[in-house]
């Protein structure tokens, strides 16, 4: 029995060496010292034993439940201490690792240019005025001194809503608001959305974006206009270029003029940017005709003023070279990206 009681301790020990997790520990633990395990079915055998032997039985018999208890007791922690370490390595923040880059956002093409250009004449002194984008035919029309036979208020040019209601065809409209509202001096621009029934194409769309400006003072002259317009050619495309006022009509401004600036490609000798001209045009502009100011009630004996007017589209084009208005409405993000 003594021989039986040191090989099950022998046999309990080189056992747990090769115990490997938490389970296969508490199944050595079974075998060995459970109710049914080997050491119980041993112990039983006990009433054999002669009374005399007894006693260095059971002590033999302790010792080895010790043995195996403790080896137990010492493998469970190395096993708990295995397992802690190999969770805390799963866990492991490799600090050394290349983050994910969050790309701050920003502004659509079209609204970058359009805040270049406020923010420019805002550094001359204009306040910006928004205003509806459905108006009546005498905001839009008659009180800009378009008249009844103009094509522009042809069904086929503009979108109606009703007879006398449509979606506005430039924002000048916002500035005849204003000049009812106030007295001179004004000094507005007028950004926003506007509506003509054009075929798309791709210089052309049905809906885009203007910024209009206007000006009304006291003895205000044409060098003014054209000091104000000078300038913010020359920030928005760089102090060296060259611009030009070339006649034009239009029923809201006399005299009126349409800016131009050189061809940044070709420098005026002509190429296929400009249609070899060597001019881009950019703007539209003049002299508030005194019918305008009239219908808003202004003594023109004493006022006058200027307006400009100018598409975002098409400055946003000249600015960056892109040939296809399509583009600013598509949202590709592998063209809105380049901005
Ligand atoms: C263009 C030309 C222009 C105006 C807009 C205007 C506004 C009022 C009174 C007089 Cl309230 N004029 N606006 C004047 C001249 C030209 O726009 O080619 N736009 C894209």
């Amino acid at each position: 029995m003594q021989d039986q009681l040191n090989q099950l301790r022998e046999e309990a020990l080189s056992a747990l060496i090769g115990v490997s997790s938490l389970e296969l520990l508490d199944e050595v633990r079974r075998q060995y010292l459970g109710k049914k395990g080997a050491l119980t079915a041993l112990l039983r055998g006990m009433g054999q034993v002669p009374a005399e032997e007894r006693p260095a039985l059971g002590k033999l018999a302790n010792e080895t439940r010790e043995a195996v208890e403790a080896a137990l007791e010492s493998r469970k922690d190395a096993l708990s201490a295995t397992a802690v370490a190999a969770g805390l390595a799963a866990e492991a923040i490799d600090v050394t690792m290349p983050g994910k880059a969050q790309l701050p956002g920003r502004g659509h093409p079209l609204v970058q240019t359009e805040r270049r250009i406020c923010e420019i004449f805002a550094g001359m002194g204009f306040e910006v005025v928004e205003g509806p984008e459905v108006e009546t035919e005498w905001y839009n029309f008659v009180a800009l001194n378009i008249p009844e036979a103009h094509p522009a208020r042809d069904d086929h040019e503009s979108f109606y809503v009703t007879d006398d209601v449509l979606l506005r065809t430039e924002t000048s409209a916002v500035q005849i608001r204003t000049m009812e509202k106030r007295e001179p001096p004004i000094r507005v621009i007028a950004p926003g959305r506007v509506y003509r029934r054009d075929a798309v194409d791709r210089t052309h769309s049905h809906t885009f974006h203007q910024v209009e400006g206007l000006l009304v003072d006291e003895g205000v002259r044409f060098g003014d206009l054209k000091g104000v317009l000078t300038i913010f050619a020359q920030r928005m495309f760089g102090d060296d270029v060259v611009s030009r006022f070339r006649p034009h009509y239009f029923p809201f401004t006399e005299p009126s003029a349409e800016v131009d600036i050189q061809c940044a490609t070709c420098r005026g000798s002509g190429c296929a940017v400009c249609g070899q001209s060597g001019w881009l045009e950019v703007l539209g502009a003049g002299m508030v005709h005194p019918q305008v100011l009239a219908n808003v009630g202004y003594d023109t004996s004493r006022f006058n003023g200027f307006a400009f007017g100018m598409g975002i589209e098409r400055l946003a084009m000249l600015k960056y070279g892109i040939d296809d208005i399509r583009l600013f409405y598509e949202n590709d993000m592998r063209f809105l990206d380049q901005f």
